[in-house]
């Protein structure tokens, strides 16, 4: 009994040492995180906040109601957790061919990796300012780039929030979506993930309220979707919970909470991924600026209980 106790405080203890302090990003500010693991190393490719710049203005850029400002992405790597590399910016708003280019809010991206190349999948304005936000495409040889942006956008996929996840036998699924009565949807990928096949489904039976930021992993057969909601998009804050299904498609069997709300900070969004065997999940706080639009990456340890379900992840914050 005494060894087993041993055992689990060691293991505990080597779990809570390899993780730098939060936020593990201080010299930007980054949000909405899909880390991902790519031969041994575990990248992060968040959406990158900035302070509004009145200067656009005069360009004829318009500053959106909800704040959030972002003109490039950057990507990260890491081989202990400890000290992350700042890959630089891998996408850029002004080189994209369809997009807006006074727009300034590139939201969060998402990538995925198939047959040796990389998938890089971003949301942005439409050159003629229609719509909300269309998803494009970037790709690459390697996780670090350098990325080729598309000429257009996706069609049919309309909306934020990209989360590209592959399947083991090869199928890609889109899960994508945010906003106020805004269903989540997911729908499959061609085989050269640059276009939508079939028919897009809208994931129900997930809680009637605000829901964005999707991402799908899969552990034991099972298909585990995470998602930020939350009641009231003025007024609370969100907290990440998740579904459960057999099958990418659904049907989703909503399961509860993995973090709970922050009192602070308007958004979140994670990632879950398990890298040199310990499973972790990234998201995103405002503990450096204290202001809901500059947005800092952190991680924690994530654990399953016997059955599958999702120990609830304290953040550990600044
Ligand atoms: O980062 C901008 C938006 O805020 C994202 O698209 C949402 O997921 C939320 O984090």
């Amino acid at each position: 009994m005494k060894r087993i106790g041993l055992l689990i405080l060691i293991t505990l203890s080597i779990s809570l040492n390899t993780i730098a302090q939060n936020p593990i990003i201080k010299h930007i500010y980054t949000a909405d995180p899909t880390a991902r693991v790519y031969d041994g190393k575990l990248y992060i490719y968040p959406s990158h906040d900035v302070p509004w710049n009145p200067e656009w203005e005069k360009l004829g850029a318009e500053k959106e109601s909800n704040g959030h400002v972002m003109t490039d992405y950057h990507a990260f790597s890491t081989e202990d957790l400890v000290n992350f590399t700042d890959l630089g910016v891998i996408v850029a708003q002004e080189n994209v061919p369809w997009g807006n280019k006074l727009g300034y809010g590139m939201w969060a991206p998402c990538i995925a990796s198939k047959g040796g190349k990389y998938y890089y999948y971003f949301p942005n304005k439409p050159a003629d300012k229609s719509g909300f936000r269309q998803i494009g495409l970037a790709t690459a040889e390697k996780p670090e780039g350098p990325f080729t942006i598309e000429p257009n956008y996706i069609e049919g996929l309309k909306g934020i929030d990209p989360n590209a996840f592959i399947d083991d036998d090869g199928q890609a699924y889109m899960y994508w979506g945010g906003g106020k009565g805004n269903s989540l949807k997911v729908v499959k990928l061609s085989d050269d993930m640059k276009s939508i096949v079939g028919e897009t489904v809208v994931i129900e039976n997930l809680p009637q309220e605000y829901k964005e930021g999707p991402f799908v992993f899969k552990r034991k057969g099972m298909y585990y979707l995470t998602f930020p909601h939350n009641l009231d998009t003025q007024n609370s804050t969100e907290e990440i919970g998740y579904a459960i299904s057999k099958h990418p498609l659904g049907p989703f069997e909503y399961k509860g909470t993995i973090m709970d709300r922050f009192e602070d900070c308007w958004t979140n969004h994670q990632s879950i991924v398990e890298y040199k065997d310990q499973w972790y999940m990234f998201y995103h706080h405002n503990d450096i600026s204290k202001a809901g639009n500059l947005r800092s990456v952190s991680v924690d340890s994530l654990f399953f209980e016997e059955d599958g379900s999702i120990r609830k992840v304290i953040p550990t914050l600044r």
